[in-house]
């Protein structure tokens, strides 16, 4: 082992990654978690490029994050996505897990909590993922609520997400985000989305309609000096969605057969998903893959906005 390096991260990035942080373009962090857990192969491969996809046609260079031989990468070329896609066993990684991988010097698979230590540290402030962790149903007797939302409080990131998915206790999640001054926008829609449905039935704190205004808010946020996170979400599209009411039944029974299987801690999230994706059968897939292409298109968008935003703002301050 080499002492000297005794500690320290080492990140790799990818070709693209690095041209586009050396001229200032805009780069959108993305999980990989959602390619080994989220997703099945080769569906895996096909939706994470795909997303990779809309990044860029939102106008910015993604930045798919993930951890190899204790490393962490920073974007991946199509080998590395299929590398990821289709090997067995990766273990999901959230914040807790991080240093041990690390030390370890293995493979493992970003949630969206360790994905935003990773941006930070490459020094990109903007983050997509369809669905974020939350509060979980009956959080209050089980206490299981995401790092994801903990991470929120310390990652200065941009989050961009379709909100998360009713599996969880969304007016509770919402609740947290208060409680610990996250801000959260809600871009031309009036509510909380819920993944796959348009609106959770909460109503979102505030909405704006207007992606330079977004981005102001975020560097607001910041010049404020706080060191955390702005949700943004952004609801699916009209034709992809599904309907609530459809959703909400299968959901409740998935979370009883949670109870009575005793699944709970980090693979709770994985067993609930699934659990839908089969009572739907295979109808929630598909509106899975709308909405994790949907969001990432979004945040291309909303980051080549901030990032022009930044431009302006730092010639104008060289004129005076
Ligand atoms: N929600 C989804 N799809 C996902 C996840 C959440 O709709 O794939 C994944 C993300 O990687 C998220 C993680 O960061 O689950 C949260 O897991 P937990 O609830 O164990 O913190
Ligand atoms: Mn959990």
């Amino acid at each position: 082992m080499n002492y000297n390096q005794f500690g320290k991260v080492s990140l790799v990035f990818s070709e693209e990654v690095s041209d586009a942080l050396g001229v200032g373009k805009p780069v959108v962090a993305l999980e990989s978690n959602v390619i080994t857990h989220g997703l099945d192969y080769p569906d895996n491969v096909v939706t994470a490029k795909k997303v990779e996809e809309a990044v860029r046609i939102g106008g910015s260079v993604p930045a798919t994050i993930g951890v190899e031989n204790g490393r962490i990468l920073v974007g991946m070329n199509d080998a590395c996505i299929k590398r990821f896609a289709s090997t067995p066993d990766i273990p999901k990684v959230n914040s807790r897990d991080l240093p041990i991988i690390l030390a370890k010097g293995g493979m493992g698979a970003t949630t969206v909590a360790s994905s935003l230590v990773a941006a930070e540290l490459a020094n990109i402030p903007f983050f997509a993922s369809a669905g974020i962790g939350g509060v979980h149903r009956g959080a209050e007797k089980s206490m299981d609520i995401s790092s994801d939302l903990i991470q929120f409080t310390r990652s200065k990131v941009a989050v961009v997400c379709a909100g998360a998915k009713n599996i969880l206790d969304l007016g509770l999640t919402m609740e947290f985000l208060e409680t610990h001054c996250v801000p959260l926008i809600s871009y031309k829609s009036d509510d909380f989305p819920a993944f796959y449905c348009r609106s959770s039935g909460i109503r979102s704190p505030h909405r704006l309609d207007e992606e330079r205004q977004i981005a102001r808010a975020i560097k607001f946020h910041w010049s404020l000096g706080n060191n955390s996170s702005v949700l943004i979400t952004s609801p699916t599209k009209e034709e992809d969605a599904i309907d609530r009411l459809e959703i909400d039944a299968v959901i409740e029974k998935a979370v009883i057969n949670a109870e009575k299987d005793d699944v709970r801690g980090n693979v709770l999230t994985k067993y609930l998903m699934r659990a839908v994706d089969e009572a739907t059968k295979g109808r929630s897939s598909k509106a899975n893959m709308a909405v994790l292409i949907n969001t990432a298109k979004v945040a291309g968008r909303l980051a080549a906005a901030y990032a022009l935003l930044r431009k302006e703002n730092s010639t104008c301050n060289h004129r005076t």
